[in-house]
């Protein structure tokens, strides 16, 4: 028992003490005895280059075949070096770029020299990982014999079907790319996505001065997350506010191309070509598996990363529900409220939470008469029914309140429908087109009252006479035909940024003040996203914290001890009081102590 308790303690003690977003789920103790808690999780970041799949072109470029010797650039003469493929000693094959180097040791992939100038010497280094991963810090390419004067670092987040440019590199941007030389702290917080041409990796420093290029990612979170990157809290809420900022991390693939050698500072010497070459030590990707917030592990199963998925979903990044836990839609665990987050977990299809199974409301039978209808699906009614406009769904609002009650009763009443009037009032199959559900139905109910034929039950989120309109909540697939399962899109408005969960025929939300976005889960400037949001009450123009105050998240300025209000604009030391600073225990150092002793008794207590 008292192991027990311990133990669950210690585990509790885990949560708030590992890094943030490491545990999906933790025991904990109710009334009701111990339950489950479901946390958003990620996996540890690792170094993804252990786990890359290399690949270099042309075909060709590796230096060695025929063997070939190069000299070094900071002296010409010094050509003593050898590159030759079939002698192991002196190959510089690719897989060099990615292997743990023992101490001393440096091994690299070469190129073949640049004998062939004027015609450019060109590489491309692909990376692929078959997994979508999300950096967690610097990209970092280190280079033998100098660094690129001229290269493109791309990305794909689709394997490798499309591509983007993440980066330039120029020793001369505005030359090379035609684009004005910038660094990561020129960007601002709304344009830190931007893709730049930076100069800092590319000049000719000396020889072994410096032999890096990064793609700085730590840079990029400092901006949210301060310098030392202490505020990780702001960083994440910024992920889950700010449009395309996880998307700008998240990748599958990574591309160098390497469009200039190194020149040592410069102009090509064309008496002595064998300086030019391109050679890699190594390639370092920190990152970790993206997994939705779903999972905290991931794993190498058959050569292939995969998310250890929990909160019931599965899938390569737990990107779906496992099935026959599809009650409500899929989706991504958030940051957010921090520190635990929210699991957005699946829920057994059937539960009560959730549901969403027919039989049709009113609601779905009829159009809301408050809100212009978004969601039509432009398809004529049959030709049958066109003839009684008082139920066409175009003309809703010839619909007579008092009719629907009617409808409804008799609807859901054959029995004295049929009693009463003797016609074809029993749900029946499609008969010669009069039952027209495109699929979505084969139950159709004839309202003798309005003499018309309308489908009862219309599934895949559909409405209508002929189930050819959306669901509130829904809006039309463009790409889908009307007959497709996919039809209707669920509208996922962000419930904190919208008025409603209804949206437009392209799935735009209707925003409250402050919020932005199709599914308004953006704020505009000004305004910071703490679910919803909110006008700043500071920021780094107008609302500037004083007396050395630092805004935190837009949200409150944190004021030395010496200052308070609002914007730390208001001295605490009146006249004669104590104006000493009062010093606060720091909160996770004695968390982290008193989990240290807890798992010092547990181990005492464990039967050994
Ligand atoms: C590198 O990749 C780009 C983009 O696919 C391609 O246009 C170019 O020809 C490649 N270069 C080499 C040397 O293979
Ligand atoms: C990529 O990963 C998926 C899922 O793990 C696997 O089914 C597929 O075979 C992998 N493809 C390659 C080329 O390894
Ligand atoms: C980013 O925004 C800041 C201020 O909003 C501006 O000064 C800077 O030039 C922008 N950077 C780029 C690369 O557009
Ligand atoms: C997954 O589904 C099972 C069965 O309904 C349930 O007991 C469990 O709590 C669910 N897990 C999560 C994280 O919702
Ligand atoms: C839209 O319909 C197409 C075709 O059926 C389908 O592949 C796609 O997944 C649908 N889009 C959504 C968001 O459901
Ligand atoms: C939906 O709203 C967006 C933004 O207001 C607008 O651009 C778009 O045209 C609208 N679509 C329809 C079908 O009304
Ligand atoms: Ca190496």
């Amino acid at each position: 028992m008292l192991l027990q308790a311990v133990f669950l303690l210690l585990l509790h003690c885990l949560a708030s003490t590992l890094g943030q977003y490491e545990l999906c789920k933790s025991l904990v103790s109710t009334d009701e005895g111990s339950v489950w808690e479901q946390y958003a999780c990620q996996p540890k970041t690792a170094s993804m280059k252990d786990h890359m799949r290399i690949k270099v072109d042309p075909p060709g470029i590796t230096c060695g075949n025929p063997p070939e010797r190069f000299c070094t650039l900071e002296n010409p003469y010094l050509c003593s070096d050898e590159c030759d493929a079939s002698n192991p000693d002196l190959a510089h094959p690719p897989q060099l770029m990615q292997d743990k180097e023992r101490t001393g040791l440096l091994t690299y992939w070469q190129t073949v020299t640049w004998r062939r100038h004027p015609e450019p010497l060109l590489a491309n280094i692909s990376m692929s990982w078959n997994k979508s991963l999300e950096l967690s810090d610097d990209v970092q390419i280190t280079f033998e014999y100098g660094r690129p004067t001229i290269m493109v670092l791309d990305k794909s987040m689709d394997h490798g079907r499309s591509w983007q440019p993440y980066q330039y590199y120029a020793d001369d941007c505005m030359d090379a790319f035609n684009m004005p030389p910038k660094r990561v702290h020129d960007l601002s917080p709304a344009n830190i996505t931007r893709v730049i041409c930076t100069e800092q990796y590319s000049r000719w420093v000396g020889s072994k001065n410096d032999k890096n290029v990064k793609f700085e990612v730590r840079a990029r979170f400092a901006v949210f997350a301060g310098s030392r990157l202490q505020n990780m809290d702001s960083l994440y809420t910024r992920m889950e506010s700010m449009k395309g900022l996880r998307d700008f991390f998240t990748f599958t693939n990574l591309r160098m191309r390497l469009l200039r050698p190194a020149l040592g500072g410069t102009y090509v010497q064309r008496d002595n070509l064998l300086k030019y070459f391109y050679a890699i030590s190594n390639i370092e990707v920190p990152a970790r598996c993206k997994c939705n917030l779903h999972a905290s592990q991931c794993l190498l199963l058959d050569g292939n990363l995969q998310c250890q998925c929990e909160h019931n979903t599965t899938g390569q990044d737990c990107q779906r529900c496992r099935k026959g836990f599809k009650a409500k839609s899929w989706k991504a665990g958030s940051y957010l409220p921090t520190p635990n987050g929210t699991p957005n977990s699946c829920t057994i299809a059937g539960s009560p939470s959730g549901s969403k199974v027919p039989p049709p409301s009113a609601e779905e039978l009829t159009p809301s008469e408050t809100t212009p209808e978004p969601t039509h699906l432009s398809v004529p009614v049959p030709k049958e029914s066109t003839h009684h406009p008082v139920v066409d769904q175009h003309n809703q609002h010839h619909y007579h309140p008092v009719t629907l009650q009617s409808v409804l009763t008799r609807l859901y009443h054959h029995k004295s429908l049929h009693d009463t009037e003797g016609k074809h009032t029993e749900p029946r199959h499609s008969e010669r087109g009069d039952c027209e559900c495109y699929g979505h139905s084969n139950r159709c109910s004839y309202i003798d009252y309005l003499n018309i034929v309308t489908c009862v039950s219309c599934k895949h989120n559909t409405r209508g006479q002929n189930c050819q309109h959306c669901r509130l909540g829904y809006f039309r697939n463009a790409s889908a035909e009307l007959d497709d399962e996919n039809v209707c899109i669920e509208c996922n408005c962000n419930q904190m940024g919208s008025v409603h969960d209804r949206c437009n025929g392209t799935g735009y939300c209707q925003c409250k003040d402050g919020a932005t976005g199709a599914k308004c889960d953006d704020c505009v400037p000004g305004y910071y996203w703490k679910q919803g949001c909110y006008s700043n009450i500071c920021d780094e123009e107008m609302l500037l914290c004083q007396n050395g105050g630092t805004c935190y998240q837009n949200q409150k300025c944190i004021c030395p001890p010496e200052f308070k209000g609002i914007l730390c604009q208001q001295s605490r030391c009146e006249a004669g009081k104590d104006c000493n600073a009062a010093s606060s225990l720091h909160l996770s150092t004695a968390a982290l102590l008193l989990c240290t002793l807890l798992a010092n008794l547990l181990n005492t207590l464990a039967p050994h």
